[in-house]
């Protein structure tokens, strides 16, 4: 870990705004307001972050995109015949394009000599963005994942709403949880700007702390967020970044040397050119994002179960938060009816929403098993993909997989259960759990609920720590086992009339 300099990348990303459709797990088409991918298509729809460096982003697709893509241009056909409503459609793998969709020379420029070609200078050709754009959404929107210290840059482009003509809205970016808001980039439209249909407008963060947030539109909510303009966002911690064999305390240590995440707490007894003394002395920084462990437990950086460098959910200084596989899940509730009167008039009030759908990922069970992303076919007679995200968890064999778990539930709040693999919870609402003194507070449940606009992180810890330290006479969780996580509200294991389905996945050791 850079101890002097601790910057970051540049990354960039850009979504549309408008409407859709998805999938319901009893057949049922919905109408959303929701947020779709304009750059990183190729992977969202293999269920990666649309998060991309500048060099990704800032390239051309070659040809000319089609509506629906990247689902229409593999095998999902235009008339219908090779897809079949609801069912995954696996993006081919000839479709590769993250760019940023309409991104095109500056022909003028070029043409007037202040420019040479490529010149690709930010110019774009609408054409594209709306093709790509309109009829586009996503539940959940687009995923956004960067690393702490980078500097990011997402693009929000109003694409209008096809099914609602009479209505003009707009949309924004609420980055929720963000640490160092400005007014201007927070996306909350009473203090800020909105955008307009035809409008883009560039947001611009700093990400300063590791930790698991979402995001959202804040127009006239909940009804932007019932409707479905809710993704997820997390920030990966600088403790990825450490270099093997180094001593993940003493990198931890080494932070206190920015003023950004320095802690300056008595008991720290970290002496650094920043951190005289006399400034360990001084009352602790209760904002404080990164305490240093109460007990080094002498952990280097190494490698996981997979053989990558070791990742972690928060800068820990002790290993605490280590996990093997990582996997983003947004727990949301929809009430079609409430969906339906969207597509057609006014919303109906929203003391009367009540959830008959409830989705982890934008999926009920057994979609959520599913692999790949879902399609669904839109009014535009073409296929998009609506649904990108599955949830099932893989974890290998004596392994950790690392829950980030968001509820934009807007009207009740969700449990989550595990049966058999122990749940360790070690973040709530972006921020380890730990005091100020650096005593971990993470514990084992076998149960988390959160209400609407709260997030956990979570690991399913497989290792077989419940055995202690002479270990266990075979593995509780061998390969090839599978695990479920569900939940515990019974009538929440349902699809709307269908009483089989609901707030349900699974968990399979490999
Ligand atoms: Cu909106």
């Amino acid at each position: 870990m850079p101890s002097s300099s601790v910057n970051g990348a540049i990354k960039c990303q850009q979504v549309s705004g408008g409407d859709g459709y998805s999938t319901m797990a009893n057949g049922t088409q919905t109408y959303m307001f929701s947020f779709g991918p304009l750059s990183g298509l190729a992977d969202i729809a293999n269920g990666q972050p649309g998060t991309e460096f500048p060099n990704v982003f800032n390239t051309v697709y070659p040809g000319i995109i089609a509506p629906g893509d990247p689902a229409t241009t593999d095998g999902a056909s235009d008339d219908g015949t090779s897809y079949v409503p609801g069912n995954a459609l696996l993006p081919g793998a000839a479709f590769t394009y993250n760019g940023a969709v309409g991104l095109t020379a500056d022909l003028d420029a070029i043409a007037n000599g202040t420019c040479t070609a490529p010149c690709l200078d930010g110019h774009v050709d609408p054409r594209q963005i709306l093709d790509v754009g309109v009829m586009n959404g996503n539940i959940p929107a687009p995923l956004v994942a960067f690393d702490e210290d980078d500097e990011m840059f997402l693009t929000l482009t109003n694409v209008g709403m096809i099914m609602r003509p009479d209505l003009f809205e707009q949309h924004t970016i609420h980055f929720h949880g963000y640490p160092n808001a400005s007014s201007v980039y927070d996306g909350v439209p009473d203090a800020s700007v909105a955008i307009n249909i035809g409008g883009s407008f560039t947001y611009y963060y700093m990400a300063p702390d590791a930790g698991t947030y979402f995001w959202h539109c804040h127009i006239t909510p909940p009804e932007h967020l019932q409707m479905g303009m809710v993704g997820q966002l997390y920030v990966r911690p600088r403790q990825d970044r450490v270099p093997s064999g180094t001593s993940l305390y003493t990198s931890l240590g080494q932070q206190q040397n920015d003023l950004r995440t320095a802690c300056r707490r008595p008991g720290d007894n970290v002496l650094s050119p920043n951190i005289t003394a006399s400034a360990v002395t001084t009352a602790p920084d209760i904002l404080c994002a990164n305490p240093l462990p109460a007990i080094n437990t002498q952990v280097t950086q190494g490698t996981d179960k997979l053989g990558n460098p070791q990742k972690y959910a928060y800068n820990d200084g002790d290993g605490s938060t280590a996990y093997d596989t990582e996997y983003a899940l947004q727990i949301h509730g929809f009430d079609p009816n409430f969906h339906f009167v969207g597509m057609t008039f006014n919303p109906e009030a929203f003391a009367d929403m009540k959830d008959k759908f409830f989705l982890l990922n934008g999926r009920s069970y057994p979609d959520t098993v599913q692999p790949g992303p879902m399609a669904t076919q839109s009014s535009d007679g073409r296929v998009h993909y609506s649904q990108p995200l599955p949830s099932i968890i893989n974890i290998p064999a004596g392994g950790k997989a690392l829950l980030r778990i968001a509820d934009l539930d807007v009207s009740e709040y969700q449990t989550l259960a595990t049966l058999g693999i122990p749940m360790k919870v070690i973040g709530f609402n972006a921020k380890i759990l730990r005091d100020q003194a650096g005593n971990n507070l993470e514990y084992y449940t076998n149960s988390i609920t959160l209400g609407g606009g709260e997030s956990l992180d979570v690991i399913l810890d497989a290792s077989d720590a419940g055995c202690g330290s002479t270990g266990c006479a075979a593995t509780l969780y061998p390969a090839g086992s599978v695990f479920y996580l569900f939940t515990p509200n019974l009538d929440h294991l349902s699809n709307d009339q269908e009483n089989f389905g609901g707030l349900m996945t699974e968990v399979h050791v490999n």
